[in-house]
């Protein structure tokens, strides 16, 4: 991948051809409805592009697309081995357009472009090349039973999959979806988050180009209430894929409910803890990796280590450590330069909300240790921010903020740490810090959450399962299991004599 310096990428970014135009069936097509959303860079304010803007009949004939590419089998009954060389391709594509895809994830959302190059476009190809690979590992079962039976456990594919993706890694939340989704032999409907609609829209195109059959991945971008909810109540999806808010997520499971009874895979939001109890081996490393989990990608980030519960004997020195590294490695800047790690909030709208969640935090009586403001400049940028001596009570620690803000909340030892940790309505990721292997093993069985790293955050690699438990969702992305999910079981008798 690129390694260009800013004036290169500023350059490269003067030149980029947007497309703007939906993909379905195949091709680029205007919205039918002939409507169109502006989306902005959050960065500088200015308007990017005017997207056609995909409404209720968009979905349709999207769907009746893909309903038609899955009855034909022209993806489903392909041979398993021609399946995974067209997503070999597509992830070969998707490298050799590197540049411009890390460009257009960075305008559109103000992702530091080093982050797209190193972080999220290498996650995309290793994801889909991933999914490939469990193409021809997919098996079914033969039970034991009479003599004159055979029964067969089949496992195959839904038919029509929607996937309803959210702005904060665009192009890689996308892939978590589309990828195993497709890997099981289904079609596939993407309605991406509209404030990042530019790079998703070019994933059915570069599929096409690998050799993927026409009308196997469609992309409509528009809005959730109109283009999002219609593909949610449609008749002819038959599992519907969804990573966002928790309030959408409840939307979508009601819109199942209320249309055909579509599977529903939901991953949602989260307020994750990091347990960093007296008895940690290194309390830097904790800080550096609790200063990563706050602050990567803005802390826009659905596992972001939000609440630390730290052991009150440890706590000052935690957030003198904390301060020190995150000075040192976060400040908020322009997502073009290289030396950029952390861009602008993906809205002005989202940095008045995240402003908000700060000085509530300071009406409630956290103590506020660096940041709580934002840089003088145009964009929608906001200052990493630490707020220490809290509670688990504040709306800080409660609500999801999607910022860089974290909290520091002191506790007395480990069980007060565990019963803290699980006071949240959330259960997606979970830290824990301790050299003490009992209390390792105890807590993470007692931790309420669906992925918990001990003496490390954030890591992992494509075999981890990740998802949420509690209202923070009911599927798992990534590994193995996730394309299982995209299929469903048929038992066949076969009598013989
Ligand atoms: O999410 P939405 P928003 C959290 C985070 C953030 C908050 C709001 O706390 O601050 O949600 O973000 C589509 N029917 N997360 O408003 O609305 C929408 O078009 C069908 C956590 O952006 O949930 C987009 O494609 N679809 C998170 C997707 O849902 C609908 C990532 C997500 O948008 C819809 C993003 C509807 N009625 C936000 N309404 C994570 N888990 O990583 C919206 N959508």
């Amino acid at each position: 991948l690129a390694d260009l310096d800013k004036a290169q990428w500023v350059s490269l970014a003067e030149g980029l051809k947007l497309e703007t135009r939906l993909f379905i069936d195949g091709d680029y097509v205007d919205a039918a409805g002939g409507g169109r959303f502006e989306t902005v860079n959050p960065a500088t304010g200015d308007v990017l592009a005017t997207m056609s803007e995909g409404t209720e009949a968009d979905i349709d004939i999207a769907v009746a697309a893909a309903k038609r590419a899955f009855r034909d089998g022209r993806w489903s009954k392909m041979a398993p081995r021609s399946r995974m060389a067209v997503m070999y391709g597509f992830a070969d594509l998707i490298e050799q357009e590197a540049d411009t895809l890390a460009l257009l994830d960075t305008l559109d959302m103000g992702k530091p472009i080093s982050d797209m190059v190193n972080i999220d476009l290498p996650a995309c190809a290793e994801t889909i090349r991933f999914m490939a690979e469990c193409i021809d590992k997919i098996d079914g079962k033969v039970t034991a039973t009479e003599a004159n039976v055979l029964h067969c456990i089949l496992r195959q594919p839904f038919g029509v999959v929607g996937a309803i993706s959210p702005w904060n890694y665009p192009l890689l939340m996308a892939v978590w979806k589309i990828a195993p989704a497709l890997a099981a032999g289904n079609t596939v409907v993407l309605k991406p988050a509209e404030q990042s609609p530019l790079s998703c829209i070019r994933l059915g195109e570069l599929f096409v180009r690998a050799g993927g059959p026409a009308g196997v991945l469609n992309v409509v971008n528009g809005f959730g209430e109109t283009a999002g909810r219609a593909l949610a109540l449609h008749n002819d999806v038959a599992k519907v894929s969804f990573t966002g808010s928790t309030e959408v997520g409840k939307l979508i499971l009601q819109y199942a409910g209320q249309s055909n009874m579509k599977h529903v895979a939901l991953e949602c939001g989260g307020k994750s803890p990091q347990i960093i109890l007296a008895d940690v081996s290194d309390l830097e490393r904790a800080a550096t990796a609790a200063v990563n989990g706050i602050f990567s990608n803005q802390g826009e980030v659905c596992n972001a280590g939000s609440r630390m519960i730290v052991d009150r004997r440890i706590a000052g020195d935690f957030v003198d450590l904390f301060q020190k590294t995150a000075r040192d490695s976060f400040s908020a800047g322009d997502p073009l330069d290289p030396g950029t790690s952390m861009g602008p909030l993906v809205t002005e709208e989202h940095r008045r909300r995240v402003l908000g969640y700060i000085e509530a935090g300071q009406k409630d009586g956290a103590r506020l240790v660096f940041g709580g403001d934002a840089p003088q400049s145009p964009g929608a940028f906001v200052n990493p921010t630490l707020f220490a001596d809290a509670s688990n009570d504040m709306v800080i620690a409660r609500e999801e903020i999607f910022g860089p803000v974290g909290t520091v909340i002191p506790v007395d030892g480990a069980d007060e740490a565990i019963s803290i940790a699980n006071d949240t309505s959330y259960g997606l990721a979970a830290g824990l810090w301790t050299s003490n292997l009992d209390t390792a093993m105890r807590l993470i069985r007692e931790i309420e959450a669906g992925v918990v790293w001990v003496n490390s955050f954030d890591e992992g690699d494509m075999t981890q399962p990740f998802g949420g438990w509690k209202q923070s969702g009911n599927a798992r992305d990534k590994c193995f299991d996730s394309v299982v999910s995209y299929t469903q079981m048929k038992s066949a008798w076969i009598r013989h004599s």
